[in-house]
């Protein structure tokens, strides 16, 4: 059967670059951006768009039976500051529009569903490095314990109603095209912007956060990869460890300072660290390079010459390093 795509918060950091690369994989036609709002004027004329609060089950079920959708990616949610700052709002917006989801595919109306998780979903008791797949998890953010929950529902629905639910927990996803919004790993962004128009940064994590990160790049051939996969080969139903590398903000700003030398950080932690130092420091990903062959492709030095040229040139039409 020819995939008919839905995007949920497909104007958002990672739903705006799966968009462009799902409509170049399946054609644009068939793949339905939506979010809550068209701000995104890109998005809104790069083909089919619908605003739908996911929140919303008739305004999900609408646009799917409408378009005989037959595969819906999940990807609006909360992010971990934000939701530290509105829990409920976070609890709603993140369960809710799972729920409407996995029910819609339980009642037949889609056969396929991507729900990003996170690793957020591991806690301080969690074992830091080489975070196993299966291991403690006392999650302590409100995002954390929304995504937690979440694995648990997906598996639920596959073990009882033969959902074909797939997740990932992705680490901090690096990119330029669009900007995060909401994230404790923002700060590994913020600081490319910084670096180009003012040549210094504030971060407000500390030099010695080691976190897992990822360039957008990866994180989309991951994501495409595992809905391609053959069911029988999908092991998990919860969400899958997925890892590429892994660095601190002292580590990021000494890659910068190859190519901007004048560049200066300066380290103001806020509410934001105690979320960090509850995160691991690196993943072991083992299950999904074993079931669907994962493998990333980008080091932190090509992510940080990604970054500056890709931001170069669409903001300043600067030369490329
Ligand atoms: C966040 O920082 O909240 C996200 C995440 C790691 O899920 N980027």
């Amino acid at each position: 059967m020819s995939e008919k795509i839905l995007i949920v918060g497909a104007a958002g950091q990672i739903g705006s670059e799966l968009t462009e690369k799902l409509r170049s994989i399946y054609g644009t036609y068939n793949v339905i951006a939506s979010d809550i709002n068209s701000n995104n004027e890109s998005l809104v004329k790069s083909g089919p768009f619908q605003i739908i609060d996911a929140k919303n089950y008739d305004e999900l079920k609408n646009c799917i039976t409408g378009h005989n959708i037959n595969t819906v990616y999940l990807m609006a949610a909360m992010l971990s500051a934000s939701a530290e700052k509105n829990p409920m709002s976070a609890w709603e917006l993140n369960m809710g529009s799972l729920f409407h989801v996995l029910n819609l595919a339980k009642d037949g109306f889609i056969n396929k569903v991507f729900w990003p998780s996170s690793i957020a979903v591991f806690g301080p008791s969690t074992p830091k490095v080489n975070t196993p797949q299966q291991t403690i998890m006392e999650p302590t953010t409100v995002y954390g314990i929304s995504k937690l929950t979440g694995e648990r529902w997906c598996e639920y629905y596959y073990q009882k109603f033969g959902v074909d639910v797939r997740s990932l927990r992705y680490p901090g996803i690096i990119s330029y095209k669009t900007l995060p919004g909401g994230g404790t790993t923002d700060y590994a962004i913020d600081i490319f912007h910084k670096a180009i128009s003012e040549q210094k940064f504030e971060c407000f994590l500390n030099a010695e956060s080691t976190l897992p990160m990822m360039y957008m790049d990866d994180a989309i051939d991951a994501t495409i990869k595992l809905m391609q996969t053959n069911k029988d080969a999908v092991s998990l139903r919860s969400s899958y460890n997925l890892a590429a590398i892994s660095f601190n903000p002292e580590e990021l700003a000494n890659s910068i300072k190859k190519y901007i030398p004048e560049f200066e950080i300066q380290y103001k932690p806020d509410f934001r660290q105690d979320i960090a130092n509850s995160w691991p420091n690196s993943i072991d990903d083992s299950f999904a390079r074993n079931d669907w062959n994962w493998q990333y492709r980008y080091n932190l030095d090509s992510i940080t010459k990604e970054m500056i040229n890709g931001l170069k040139a669409t903001f300043q039409n600067q030369q490329p390093l």
